[in-house]
């Protein structure tokens, strides 16, 4: 029989106020008197979770009624945020949710800010990833994300005397209201042991592998809300659960602990985000994470294709899955697996499914995040797919000496198998041979791709790679994040740029309006206030809204040069104090991000950014033109106040090194002005908002590969730049770490010694850039009017444009 679904909800404050306090009541099972925060924020949390789940009964019973092309979205990250004004505001209720709670003595923002932020992901890859989520859902494709339910997300960070130290987050204290566990879809899922081949004809060879290790992933499903709510999709984290979860046994022989080795090897497996991979036991542990949610995600989708009445020759027809870097990659090999060993398919059968249906973003042309495994830790834990790698391998390296071509160095670069040094696994080549298409995430990044890691393959499988900009989801980082600048443009445009990103071109012409400009500037200015109230509540720093708020807030890495910043900025502190005569621009230096745990020169940049602070802002002599902040434990909460309060967006990777970046995105579409380098989307950026509106320095990654491969001299570049030497000789001789003198001194050897990241080589035309922008700044109405254009031409940067491309290019979706 057709079960009716039930009767969507009423949204009216009234309805909304009686059903949070029924929810309180029959949900949390408290009385509205002695309701805590933390309790109306549930009970809230669950009001809208109703709504949304009308919707996503919806969505998932129209794709199976229709059995449409479905697509899977493989990331071990999903930087996700807080869902609940996300949720709420994609349905339309902030307003309504505002006055119901109002009626019953609570503020929304309040409880809004108790939501925690879930950081099951390190930066820009997870980002994408939940911002492709709510584009999915927007644009009205059958989506499901898939990956693991870390208990701790990414550390919390905190400062102990300006360095980094890690403490454990804890997103799930006090549960999750947006979660259903989904106990019926659970996987077994095994990891070493012994492949056996049943005897019979040789090509009716059927491979039994007998894991020495087994534990169950079971399904935590989230709703994700399109815009408007049209679509809901789900995103599906695992979790790792013993099959047996107390060996009873053992107990009752009184051995207490080892009654509970199977749980707790489980539950280690899902517990934490990106466990540090320096030791064998963590590179392990990181490999078993990938197997894990891999095998469990492709049983599933494999279950849903076939309970649906699909062939599994179909799949590729019904099923497009996405690995979102390599990290997925040993899925390749898993759906062979399946296909050969469960199903009964053949391998080259089952090899051309695989290809059809995978497909591979690279994120990254890092020699050192490009994944490899150790041989002998791959085939000890995974000897099936040990042995489906070197036939994939045979395979390709058969398909290559057959192109008369190839030379033998190339087919070295082509095969899965590194042996180089010790012998590795590499999955960006097993992605890439496992997919139809691969995909970077800018054209520059793309053009390089296809010039250094993948040259070889390229070669081999030309026409495969292909480009797809990133985008950021419009909704968070525009609509939510920037609700002042968001009603303004309602007020000036209309509303169609709410629904197609493209349509804020239409602000153009305001650019050059004064009154307009008046307007955006009060809105950037009030973004500025609530920053300052932030920096001053957490950390007792006054900042002056008035000043030039320039930020640079994003993982701290060598390449993305948090260190030119800070030279800059000590280059400019000099110059103050050598020159108070001049008109400086008062300005507030802003840094945020976290340092991955293990890298060193990292956690002394953002030493360095604090000592420097602590010298610069307790100088009289630089008080109202210059002052230095590091704001602690950057995550998306803090991004969403810190990017509408950005008058200068730093996006000054070294050339060739950023993918694409999309923080860069967010600040220009806030309405601030960018300096950059030529570098990942920053190159599109610029064509995009015009070169007039953007303040371009540097090297260009032509340049510095040139510069790499023929050698620089970065002393006689030092040397011929009176403001950097300086500058480096102050930070090298402990000016900013009188307790440590040598504290930097390494640091900045890397400088005169490689300067690998080319800090010395771009540093004046940095410096000159900067100065340039001071002069901008001067002239208000050129200000807002380059800045307004920044609004107005970054509708393109919307993730709706990104996901369209890829369900028309490569899902054919
Ligand atoms: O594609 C999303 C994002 C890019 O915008 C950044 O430029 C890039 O650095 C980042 N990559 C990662 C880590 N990559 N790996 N592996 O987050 O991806």
């Amino acid at each position: 029989a057709d079960i009716p679904l039930p009767k969507p909800r009423e949204s009216d404050p009234e309805t909304v106020a009686a059903e949070i306090i029924e929810r309180l009541t029959y949900g949390i099972g408290k009385d509205a008197k002695v309701a805590t925060p933390h309790d109306w924020l549930t009970a809230t949390i669950l009001v809208v979770r109703d709504r949304i789940i009308d919707k996503w009964m919806e969505s998932t019973r129209a794709s199976y009624d229709t059995n449409s092309k479905r697509v899977y979205y493989l990331s071990l990250e999903f930087l996700i945020g807080r869902l609940m004004r996300d949720a709420m505001s994609n349905l339309g209720l902030v307003e309504d949710i505002r006055e119901a709670l109002g009626s019953l003595g609570v503020d929304l923002d309040l409880i809004a800010g108790l939501e925690p932020d879930a950081a099951l992901g390190n930066g820009g890859l997870g980002r994408l990833a939940a911002c492709f989520m709510e584009s999915m859902a927007t644009v009205d494709i059958p989506a499901y994300g898939y990956g693991i339910r870390y208990v701790h997300g990414l550390f919390r960070q905190q400062m102990a005397d300006g360095w980094q130290v890690e403490l454990p987050e804890t997103w799930l204290a006090h549960g999750n209201p947006w979660e259903f566990e989904r106990r019926e879809s659970s996987y077994e899922i095994g990891f070493g042991g012994t492949v056996d081949a049943l005897v019979g004809v040789e090509e009716d060879m059927r491979h039994v592998w007998k894991p020495n290790e087994r534990m169950i992933a079971t399904a935590y499903d989230t709703p994700i809300v399109g815009w408007r709510g049209e679509r809901v999709n789900t995103l599906r984290l695992w979790s790792a659960q013993p099959i047996d979860p107390i060996l009873l046994d053992a107990f009752n022989a009184g051995d207490h602990i080892g009654a509970l080795r199977e749980s707790n090897k489980a539950e280690t497996l899902t517990r934490v985000l990106y466990p540090a991979d320096a030791t064998p036991a963590g590179q392990e542990l990181r490999l078993r994470q990938e197997y894990f949610f891999c095998s469990a995600s492709l049983q599933d989708i494999l279950r849903r294709h076939l309970q649906q009445g699909n062939e599994l020759a179909d799949l590729a027809d019904k099923v497009a899955i996405q690995l979102n870097d390599t990290h997925p990659a040993i899925s390749v090999v898993e759906l062979l697996r399946l296909l050969c060993d469960v199903h009964g398919l053949d391998l080259d059968d089952a090899w051309e499914i695989t290809s059809k249906t995978f497909s591979y973003t690279n994120h990254t042309l890092l020699p050192e995040a490009l994944e490899s495994w150790p041989v002998p830790l791959f085939e000890r834990l995974l000897p099936r797919h040990m042995q489906l790698v070197y036939a994939v391998n045979a395979k390709m390296l058969i398909h290559a000496r057959k192109q008369t071509d190839f030379t033998d160095e190339e087919i070295r670069h082509i095969s899965l198998i590194d042996e180089s040094g010790d012998r590795r696994v590499r999955m960006g080549n097993l992605a890439f041979m496992g997919s139809h298409s691969i995909n970077g995430v800018s054209a520059l990044h793309t053009d390089l791709m296809k010039q250094t890691v993948f040259a070889d393959l390229h070669k081999l499988f030309p026409g495969r790679i292909n480009n797809k900009t990133n985008g950021i989801t419009p909704r968070r980082w525009l609509m939510q994040c920037n609700p002042g600048l968001t009603n303004l443009l309602r007020e000036t445009i209309g509303d169609d740029f709410l629904d197609d990103a493209a349509k804020l071109q239409q602000l153009d012409g305001y650019a050059e309006d004064t009154g307009f400009q008046q307007k955006f500037a009060a809105v950037k200015r009030a973004n500025k206030e609530r920053l300052a109230q932030l920096v001053a509540s957490r950390m007792g720093v006054r900042l002056d809204p008035d000043a030039l708020f320039d930020i640079q807030i994003k993982r701290i890495h060598e390449y993305k040069r948090q260190l030119l910043n800070i030279i800059e900025t000590v280059a400019l502190y000099d110059q103050i104090r050598s020159h108070p005569e001049r008109d400086w621009v008062p300005r507030v230096k802003l840094f945020a991000g976290k340092a991955a745990p293990s890298y060193h020169n990292a956690k002394l940049i953002i030493k360095l950014a604090n000592d420097v602070a602590r010298t610069i802002n307790n100088d009289p002599s630089v008080r109202g033109l210059l002052k230095v902040v590091f704001v602690p434990n950057y995550n998306v909460s803090l991004a969403e106040v810190m990017v509408p309060a950005a008058d200068l967006s730093e996006q000054i990777s070294t050339a060739g090194m950023e993918a694409s970046g999309t923080g860069n995105m967010k600040f220009a579409l806030n309405g601030a002005l960018t300096i950059g380098t030529l570098d990942g989307a920053n190159v599109e950026m610029r064509d995009h908002v015009g070169e007039e509106n953007i303040v371009i320095f540097g090297l260009t990654a032509d340049e510095v590969a040139k510069i790499r491969a023929e050698g620089h001299n970065p002393r006689a570049t030092i040397e011929a730049s009176r403001e950097l030497s300086q500058a480096l000789s102050a930070i090298q001789s402990g000016v900013f770490s009188p307790d440590d003198r040598n504290r930097f001194k390494e640091l900045i050897d890397g400088i005169y010694q490689h300067d690998w990241f080319m800090v010395a080589a771009d540093f004046d035309s940095y410096a000159q850039a900067q100065r340039s922008v001071d002069q901008t700044w001067t002239d208000k109405a050129s200000w807002y009017a380059k800045t307004i254009r920044n609004t107005a031409r970054m509708g393109w940067f919307s993730s709706d444009r990104t996901i369209r491309q890829y369900a028309e290019e490569i899902w054919r979706a």
